[in-house]
């Protein structure tokens, strides 16, 4: 069985039959040179042959194949970009296992079709009224208990509205979607602290408080830009709004955020941009366009949060209201000594806590060097008032007396992870590289070097190594997501995939290995919305269910409806213009098959699916109602609609369920 210790067992059978089978191809190799023989065979030797594949290309191979039947060890959720979802991916087969319905309806997993549980999720991520039925996301957070991931939940953010949604991974499922209240935008965010107590939310782009409008003239005074710290209820597996809070920051725009863990836990980092507040070059022309204005200083600031501090601030009402949702006072923040600054070389973007939570890494988009800051030299020049303040008074703590090292890893760093031997994994944008680059004390002592870099196709957004931003990562496999694939796959017109790239990192640096011992497995095309971030777990800690636990089980309240139907309670009951249908699914038949409805009644419209077999799903469709639902086994939905258009409607399950499947039907009649 696959365990989690240093060198899984599993990698260690496969390296050993890796070994084994390359001995072995060498020797037929050199049995069969100069001879036709072997080609054609059907042999592995005379495939490999044919191929023209390199020793180098088969051990990827091999490293990479599930044979049929057999899970892999680790399960990645990747953003889903534009796409608005969350896909669940094996890991190293890099299968696409589900692609997990969020914020975008999604007809598979009747998604936003109907169903009055998802219906509802979906309408809580309304924007000033308007359904807002896709989303940007960029960062998905697994749960953590210790700092380690539990696989529990995992949360997402939507960048283009300021949303975060909850996700059960005991049935893979959104709970819950919020929208903030005084954010349209965000960015740094989802990040959880090490127990899962508070998601962590940044901003993007400031905007005045609750984005009222005002014109940029007005940008130094009336803009703002925030953090929200959103309190998981474990119990409930939702969000509290009630006990959750923002904290006003200058409008500088705050980027990715994490959370500190052990040495630094109770702290929070977020990385940021544009503190030259330039507003573009307006309509008249007169001003600087972004991309320069915002780009003009040597430095930006990290943010540095003391979240215990800030919860006891706000707890204590020390808030002011933005939309009915409390925010603690920029000013309050620098009385309480909530946030402090530390200046961050050119156009940062990643900010990542080591393992151990003793430093911070941050890159700077158009600075070679990642910067690591120590949390310890933060305390230190905290506790010295070793600091200037900026525009807004916020203390600028000094560089030089909080800086730790700094390691020239290459054009355009992004985003580091971690492995469980003390070396630091980044992205380098502009480079095409992953940078692997040694930790210094605690993990090495002759640490902060870069060791080498691999080649990526191309253009590397953030990466991920298993269980790689934990406080225990397990090393052996890294994903590049790459944001261009260029020339690597057919090109589907102009539209091309992204490339997630797997990388074996399992073996040591070595000095003659160019890419300090790191090996290109793998290209996977993900062509369906960008993936921004992805985490990375061990298979085993995800229990999720198998069938749902009872008959009736609904997935909004993750228990059973007392008004599910059951087998033999079937019925269809009437009062005035009110009609209710009690219906249950089996393969292979609706019952009752026969539903007779007037123009105009108000339906409401329940469905359990009685199978308790895995695998046993059914689904339920309307035509011209736009009904479309999926029932897993065990699971009960309510519809309801006004049946405002009279006809004879076939519904039919869309899962092919059975042999009988196409017979599973019946008629929904409408009399005028
Ligand atoms: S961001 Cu996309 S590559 Cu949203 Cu985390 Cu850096
Ligand atoms: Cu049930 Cu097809």
């Amino acid at each position: 069985m696959y365990s989690r210790s240093h060198t899984p067992h599993w990698r260690r059978r496969s390296l050993l039959a890796l070994v084994a089978l390359v001995a072995v191809v060498s020797l037929i190799f050199t049995a069969c040179s100069g001879s036709d023989e072997a080609a054609g065979d059907g042999s592995y030797a005379s495939i490999i042959e044919e191929r023209g594949f390199t020793d180098e290309q088969v051990a990827a191979a091999l490293k990479t194949y599930m044979p049929s039947g057999e899970h892999d060890p680790y399960i990645m959720f990747a953003s889903g970009g534009h796409s608005g979802q969350i896909f669940v991916i094996g890991v190293p087969s890099m299968r696409i296992l589900k692609e997990l319905a969020v914020f975008t309806p999604e007809p598979w997993q009747g998604w936003g079709f109907g169903n009055s549980g998802t219906m509802e999720v979906l309408d809580a991520g309304n924007v000033d009224g308007n359904e807002i039925r896709w989303a940007d996301t960029h960062h998905p957070a697994l749960s953590e208990t210790g700092g380690d991931y539990d696989g529990e939940f995992v949360f997402i953010n939507d960048k283009a509205n300021a949303r975060v949604a909850v996700i059960d991974l005991r049935d893979f499922e959104t709970k819950q979607i919020i929208k903030n209240p005084i954010a349209i935008n965000d960015h740094g965010g989802t990040k959880v602290t090490p127990d899962t107590d508070w998601v962590i939310q940044g901003g993007q782009y400031a905007t005045p408080n609750g984005w009222e409008y005002s014109p940029t003239a007005n940008y130094d005074e009336d803009y703002r830009g925030m953090v929200t710290f959103w309190k998981f209820d474990r119990s409930s597996g939702r969000i509290d709004e009630g006990a959750s809070f923002a904290m006003e920051l200058p409008p500088y725009w705050q980027d990715l955020c994490d959370a500190g863990k052990l040495a630094s836990d109770g702290w929070v980092f977020c990385g940021s941009f544009n503190t030259e507040r330039a507003t573009g070059e307006g309509a008249d022309g007169s001003g600087e366009p972004f991309e320069a204005g915002a780009s003009a200083r040597d430095n930006d600031y990290l943010h540095v949060i003391n979240l215990d501090k800030a919860v006891e601030v706000a707890a204590a009402g020390n808030t002011f209201d933005v939309n009915g949702f409390p925010v603690v006072a920029l000013q309050t923040s620098i009385d309480e000594g909530l946030l402090y600054f530390v200046p961050e070389p050119k156009s940062p973007h990643g900010a990542d806590v080591t393992p151990g939570g003793e430093y911070v890494v941050v890159s700077g988009k158009l600075d070679p060097h990642v910067s690591v800051y120590s949390f310890e030299k933060i305390q230190q020049a905290i506790a010295d008032q070793n600091w200037q303040p900026d525009p807004y008074g916020v203390p600028v703590l000094d560089f030089d007396a909080v800086l730790e090292a700094q390691v020239e890893v290459g054009l355009g760093p992004l985003h580091t992870e971690f492995d469980a031997d003390g070396y630091a994994y980044t992205s380098i944008f502009l480079d095409s590289t992953v940078a692997r680059w040694k930790l210094g004390p605690p993990y090495h002592d002759d640490g902060w070097t870069l060791e080498g870099t691999l080649p990526v196709h191309y253009n590397i957004g953030h990466l991920s190594a298993a269980e790689g931003d934990t406080v225990s990562p397990d090393g052996g496999f890294l994903v590049a997501l790459n944001k261009w694939s260029i020339d690597r796959f057919f090109p589907p017109g102009p539209l091309l995939p992204q490339n997630l790239q797997l990388v074996d990192i399992s073996q040591p640096p070595s000095a003659d290995s160019e890419t300090a011992g790191m090996q290109l497995l793998y290209d996977m095309p993900l062509g369906m919305g960008e993936p921004h971030y992805a985490q990375i777990i061990a298979a085993d800690k995800l229990e999720p269910f198998e069938v749902y636990p009872e008959i009736g089980w609904d997935p909004a309240i993750m228990a059973v409806d007392p008004n599910a139907p059951q087998l033999g309670n079937e019925r269809v009951e009437r009062d005035g213009n009110n009609v209710e249908i009690w219906m249950t699914a089996v393969r292979s038949h609706f019952t009752p098959d026969q539903v007779t409805l007037q123009a105009g009644d108000n339906v409401t419209w329940h469905i359990t699916n009685v199978d308790t077999s895995f695998d046993a799903t059914h689904g339920f469709a309307i035509p011209a109602y736009n009904v479309n639902l999926s029932l897993e086994p065990g699971e009960t939905a309510t519809i309801e609609f006004v049946a405002n258009q009279d006809g004879t409607f076939p519904f039919y399950c869309t899962e092919f369920c059975s042999a009988l499947h196409l017979e599973m039907a019946g008629y929904m009649l409408v009399e005028p």
